[in-house]
């Protein structure tokens, strides 16, 4: 086992005791049932079957997310913060995640050390991102740029020396802190590639780990960086279950590094029904605007053109959930900070106006299981007042949090030494069969 820092010490000393209950549980309670699957949950999306363990968060459908057990207004208040901010800073919750235990001021540095300490990226990665058309979207860039690092994998290499299935979490842990120190430079360089002149902008090492991400994209406004550091906090992660971190969940769990599983990832991240919807929320916004000749519409205007999106068969982006059945407390924690910082800004107007159209609308229209905002509904406004104004952008910083989430759980299903995952499929003939066989 290579040396350990106090924060690998601690961790290993959780590892040790979670070990231990897990295996008490396992058996003790191995054959108790969490649930049953139903035909309709196996055609449609698996929705709400409990089948796989995942350490870091825990997503109550009416509460929202908790992280360890705190809530997003409970960290808001209790992770420590960067001097003269007010909000929290996500090397905390990176902490939290990790350890389980809330961090103090000194916890925080050593996180932000270790990733400082691992920041340098070899040049291939820049030149690999390079190779591609500037006009590639930014989320293919940064999946490229997460697996040109792969051949440095710590884990891989060690796999192939040989080493204890009890040692896994050990590399994997290098390589989760590898990444976390790299990421926000090879973000920042995408945005700077596809966005403005290209040239890199290095680290500042006074600046804490989500300032210093805004400083590479070349942003030195202060309270765009509250907003970074508030951002990245609280997409980090949203349970197993979500599209990005089951994917990256599934492939970690072929025992491919973690720079295969977050690239998996990212491309899960990808779609329009998951990280896309922040931009797609804004173009919408934008359409009904340009439409309008600019301005804030009326609120009859905003109804009309909600009506006419779900009459041309399209979803309202930034509503509904597949979990979530109240307003996202993302989306809470994000209004907060406008509602201090921009409260005039006609974007955010547009959003506050639609929280107050959409939900009845869709309960109107009567199929949304879920008719309130989700975290995307607001995310975009934040960033177009602060001049990210490219769209493509958006889901790279989403990637960038939900990294953090990711690769947490990926060390805790090293340390508990997850199988391969390998649930079973089966056809409508069968499904058939079995109903006529048993009865319905
Ligand atoms: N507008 C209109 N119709 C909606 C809707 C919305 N915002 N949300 C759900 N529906 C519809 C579904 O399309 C579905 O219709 P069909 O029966 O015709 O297929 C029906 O309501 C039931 O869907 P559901 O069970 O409530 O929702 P799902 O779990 O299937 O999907 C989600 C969840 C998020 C994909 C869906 O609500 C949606 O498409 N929302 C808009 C896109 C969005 O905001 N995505 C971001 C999610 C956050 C994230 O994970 O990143």
């Amino acid at each position: 086992m290579s040396s350990m820092s106090n924060l690998k010490e601690k961790l290993f000393s959780k590892i040790e005791l979670k070990r231990k209950e897990v295996k008490e549980l396992l058996k003790e309670s191995g054959d108790y049932k969490l649930g049953e699957v139903s035909v309709a949950q196996a055609y449609g999306g698996m929705r709400g079957i409990k089948c796989m363990v995942w350490e870091p968060s825990a997503l109550d459908k009416n509460e929202g997310i908790r992280f360890r057990g705190y809530t997003i207004p409970e960290l808001r208040e209790r992770l420590p913060r960067a001097e003269g901010g007010e909000e929290p800073l996500p090397e905390g919750l990176f902490y939290l995640l990790l350890t389980a235990d809330l961090p103090t001021e000194e916890d925080v540095k050593e996180v932000y050390n270790e990733w400082m300490a691992r920041k340098e990226t070899p040049q291939h990665v820049f030149d690999t991102i390079n190779g591609l058309p500037p006009d590639t979207h930014p989320m293919t860039q940064f999946s490229v740029g997460i697996l040109a690092l792969q051949k440095d994998s710590v884990f891989s290499t060690r796999y192939h020396e040989g080493m204890y299935k009890e040692e896994y979490w050990d590399p994997q842990y290098e390589d989760c802190m590898n990444l976390l120190g790299k990421l926000p430079g090879i973000a920042a360089f995408i945005y700077r590639r596809s966005f403005k002149d290209g040239t890199r902008i290095h680290t500042d090492e006074n600046l804490d780990w989500a300032a210093n991400y805004a400083h590479m994209m070349g942003i030195e406004s202060p309270e765009y960086k509250e907003l970074m550091r508030l951002y990245l906090t609280i997409h980090a992660d949203h349970e197993g279950g979500n599209a990005s971190a089951h994917t990256a969940h599934l492939i970690g769990s072929t025992l491919s590094d973690a720079y295969y599983s977050l690239a998996g990832g990212m491309a899960a991240l990808s779609g329009p029904l998951h990280g896309l919807a922040t931009q797609e929320v804004l173009i919408w916004i934008q359409h009904l605007q340009e439409k309008l000749g600019g301005g804030v519409p009326t609120k009859k205007q905003l109804v009309e053109y909600v009506w006419e999106t779900l009459n041309n068969g399209q979803v309202i982006p930034g509503y509904g959930h597949a979990v979530l059945r109240k307003t996202d407390p993302r989306y809470t924690a994000q209004r907060e900070f406008a509602l201090k910082h921009l409260p005039d800004d006609d974007l955010f107007q547009i959003v506050s106006m639609l929280y107050e159209t959409v939900p009845d609308i869709l309960r109107e229209q009567g199929k949304a299981k879920n008719p309130w905002p989700n975290v995307d509904a607001h995310s975009g406004c934040l960033q177009w007042h602060y001049g990210i104004k490219d769209y493509d952008y958006y889901t790279v910083l989403f990637g960038v949090s939900r990294a953090i989430g990711i690769l947490v759980s990926s060390i805790w299903s090293r340390a508990l030494g997850f199988p391969l995952e390998r649930p079973k499929s089966v056809t409508t003939d069968w499904i058939k069969e079995n109903i006529s066989a048993n009865g319905s």
